[in-house]
């Protein structure tokens, strides 16, 4: 035997990379569709110098994913882009002191290198960077065609301000510090103590004010019922349908008319029209008293009393800090009876209780007197999407006073599509689309936000003094910008066609993109649950509504179209040491070290080990070094092994059943993204092939086939095996993925050792299913009398766990 080489993880790795690209493994065939994968990615926005390591294991955990898939004979198409453009990327340029073109020109590099050190299979001849004049001019032509459907309009409005971030916020981006992950602060930076009711910013957690200030905004609610209706129809992880459905947050009731003195009527929203005759109060809420979360509710009696429709009872009128100004009418009945709230107001001001049963008919009855009218009310707001910042998409929009004195106004488009007819509620007069895009955002010096309510680059008179497109008179170009949301909401859209003949003509090609859409599956963090996710869904729908998925071969597009993500599988966050990986707690791990230090292959193996996709994985070093010598060991394997492969002797029934089972559970395991299972799986597998090696029994198949399920978790190493050992046709990647026999697989039972502090207690014969979770068998183990004998009335302090093999609790 000859004597074994350490693996030189960092010659064979680079190599087989620019092997990867050179010869365009993981290139898509974009013609070729009839058997597509499109496997996306969230891609990163660069608001640091590179990635970390939770960037790794999810990025690991989407590719592994597409690597099976293309095994198993998909077309695959998986892209890789940077979200550049926006708050996300420029807050660190702030930070470091650097103009974000520069800064990005230097991290961008660094996150490519990172993503090709990590041997992901991105499509690297198709990338989108939204901050790329290129990409952005179609971002400018999305508001341009939400715009002339009618589903930007511009308002004034009580908005989320950041004072840190010096720009609005639309309502998904303002949440409280722990959905932030933020320590809330003011806007000098001080720590604010924490409450209930505080609201920050998302980005930087900075406690938000209110402002009235005119923005622009996108009719998101006119999609309301078919965001929401549409969930029904597609796969997406639960907490994250869940987290939508209550953003929108939908309910059905009635707005009731109540007279009061002067001739007037207050209207209140209900959802409890059946609880009229127990009604006691009415609230109006009050934009200073206001509190979202208040636990102690504070009022002021107005003075005036209404008048109950049912029974003509006098309702005193109250103000209160408990009612929400923009929801419903912003009036409510109390009904102290019925709703807690309402009781504890009720009590507080020793207002008179009525006690009734509630009526169903009453819905009726208060219809048919005309007394009210059914209402559906949203959660969901119009998204604001202006930011007084400047690295952004422009908004291509134009504002001339000449034609709003003469009351001219952009009013549609004969070819184009009114989704949204009504132009009563904003004040259109004046403004023009700007058509001659890319409107191409200036390089400008002093780019720091002012929080002035108006952006950088409203001290730049070069780039907003334009001439109206419609009178020639001097006009001014907005100088907001759009939130970097509007980037990312259409990215994927434009990826496949990045390299089309009409990509510098139209944004995404229609028959490109009728064949490669919709996407196949979407890996990504559930943080964008009501963010991202949302916005994506409505262009999509918008884009869907105006015809823009209509390929001119194919007609209609096909119904189950109305989604952009079918499937979309959230997973979970790195944590470091028991803590939630963070910058302000110093204990983000930079994988470029562990890369060099380990390999990729060893990184991408350990993060998948860790635990279930979904799961929050803890690292470790000392995990990810045992995971280093099990790769060294593979290597060991068939270095010894070489002769044994060539001289193949019998099939070993043994190894031929165990080999079945281990596919048919690695296939299982990665469709349900446990890949930890299907690691473990395949250490059970090798265990007993290195096991009967030295009887001289190794098989070729049994050998090809190890390579092959570990090809998507260990690309480099697998490539080399393949390749170069076992002197198979290049590249594993494009070999189909091993296909288990049915018969072979019914033999489940493997046996395994029960140890109480090292020595033998019994045996447990175990299915093939569980034989690799710990939590299972030790279960079964301690249940077995033979074993439990031993463990009565001991502390059980360790329990050792080698997966196929054996259990041993360690106890005093
Ligand atoms: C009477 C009543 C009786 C109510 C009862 C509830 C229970 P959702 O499901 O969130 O839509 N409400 C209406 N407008 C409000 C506002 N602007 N701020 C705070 N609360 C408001 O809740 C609707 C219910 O919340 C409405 O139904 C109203 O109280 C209250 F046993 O009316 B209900
Ligand atoms: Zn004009």
């Amino acid at each position: 035997m000859n004597k074994t080489e350490k693996y030189d993880h960092r010659s064979i790795e680079k190599k087989w990379q620019k092997k990867w690209i050179k010869e365009g493994v993981y290139t898509a065939d974009i013609k070729n569709f009839s058997n597509k994968f499109y496997n996306l990615f969230m891609f990163p926005y660069p608001s640091a110098e590179g990635l970390h390591a939770g960037h790794a294991f999810s990025s690991t955990g989407s590719d592994v994913y597409g690597r099976f898939m293309r095994m198993k004979g998909k077309n695959v198409f998986q892209p890789i882009g940077y979200d550049s453009f926006g708050i996300h990327a420029e807050n660190f340029a702030l930070k470091i002191g650097e103009h974000p073109e520069k800064m990005l020109s230097r991290t961008i590099k660094h996150y490519e290198d990172q993503f090709k050190s990590l041997g992901h299979g991105y499509d690297w001849t198709r990338t989108v960077t939204t901050s790329d004049p290129s990409y952005y001019m179609w971002t400018e032509w999305l508001f341009l065609a939400l715009f002339k459907a009618g589903l930007a309009y511009r308002k004034k409005a009580h908005v989320n301000f950041c004072p840190k971030d010096r720009t609005v916020l639309a309502d998904e981006q303002v949440m409280t510090p722990k959905q932030a992950g933020k320590e809330p602060k003011d806007a000098e930076g001080n720590a604010v103590s924490l409450s209930d009711d505080l609201r920050v910013c998302e980005r930087c957690g900075t406690v938000v004010e209110k402002r009235e200030l005119e923005q622009w905004f996108f009719r998101i609610t006119d999609y309301a019922d078919r965001l929401l209706n549409n969930l029904e129809k597609i796969d997406w992880s639960q907490r994250v349908k869940i987290a939508q459905r209550e953003w929108i947050g939908k309910s059905t009731g009635m707005i009731i008319k109540f007279k009061t003195k002067k001739e007037k009527k207050l209207e209140v929203f209900t959802t409890r029209p059946d609880t009229l005759n127990a009604v006691t109060f009415l609230a109006i809420s009050d934009e200073k008293l206001y509190n979202e979360n208040t636990k102690e509710k504070i009022g002021e009696f107005t003075g005036e009393y209404s008048i109950d429709p049912l029974s003509q009872r006098k309702i005193p009128i109250w103000k209160t800090n408990y009612v929400a100004p923009g929801y419903g009418t912003g009036v409510i009945m109390g009904v102290p009876a019925h709703d807690e709230r309402d009781m504890d107001f009720a009590k507080k001001y020793q207002i008179k209780i009525i006690n009734k049963k509630p009526d169903k008919f009453l819905w009726k009855l208060i219809e048919e007197k005309g007394w009210g009218r059914k209402h559906t009310n949203y959660h969901l707001r119009d998204w604001l999407i202006s930011r007084q910042r400047y690295w952004g998409t422009p908004i291509p929009m134009i504002f001339c006073k000449n034609c709003k004195r003469n009351g001219k106004g952009y009013l549609g488009d004969e070819k184009i599509k009114l989704i949204h007819k009504d132009r009563s509620d904003w004040e259109w007069q004046g403004w023009w689309p700007d058509e001659n895009l890319p409107i191409i955002l200036p390089h400008i010096d002093d780019y720091q936000p002012e929080g002035t309510g108006r952006g950088p680059l409203a001290n730049h008179p070069e780039y907003f003094k334009v001439k109206c497109p419609e009178c020639g008179s001097d006009a001014r170009r907005e100088t907001d910008v759009s939130d970097t949301f509007l980037d990312s909401s259409w990215y994927f859209l434009r990826y496949p066609s990045t390299r089309c003949a009409r990509s510098g003509q139209v944004p995404f090609d229609p028959d490109i993109t009728k064949n490669w859409l919709p996407v196949d599956l979407y890996f990504g963090g559930a943080e964008h649950s009501v963010l991202h996710l949302m916005y994506a869904r409505f262009v999509w729908m918008v884009l869907y509504d105006l015809g823009y998925f209509n390929s001119s071969a194919k007609g209609q597009p096909a119904s189950d179209w109305e989604d952009p993500f079918p499937r979309f599988f959230a997973h979970g966050l790195m944590i470091k040491d028991g803590a939630k990986m963070s910058k302000s707690r110093g204990n983000v791990i930079n994988p470029d070290l562990y890369i060099s230090k380990f390999g990729a292959d060893t990184l991408r193996l350990y993060t998948m080990f860790l635990g279930p996709m979904d799961a929050s994985p803890d690292f470790r070093d000392s995990g990810i070094e045992g995971m280093h010598r099990f790769v060294q060991r593979i290597w060991n394997f068939f270095q010894e092994n070489n002769n044994i492969v060539l001289e193949s002797e019998k099939d070993s029934q043994e190894i031929f059943s165990l080999m079945h089972q281990t596919i048919k559970k690695v296939s299982e395991d990665i469709q349900s993204f446990r890949y930890n299972t299907a690691i473990s799986t395949i250490m059970i597998f090798f265990n007993l092939l290195r096991e009967k090696a030295k009887n001289k029994s190794a098989d070729p198949e049994a050998l090809k086939t190890l390579v092959l399920l570990l090809a998507p978790f260990a690309p480099h190493m697998s490539e080399e095996l393949w390749t170069n050992v076992l002197k198979e046709k290049f590249s594993v990647h494009n070999s189909g993925w091993p296909k288990y026999n049915p018969e072979l697989v019914k033999v489940d039972q493997v046996e395994i050792v029960v140890q109480v502090n090292g020595k033998l207690r019994g045996q447990l014969n175990i299915k093939y299913q569980v034989l690799s979770i710990k939590e299972e068998i030790e279960k079964l183990a301690k249940s077995d009398p033979k074993v439990s004998k031993w463990l009565v009335s001991k502390k059980i302090k360790k329990v050792i766990f080698v997966p196929g093999k054996l259990i041993n609790f360690v106890v005093s």
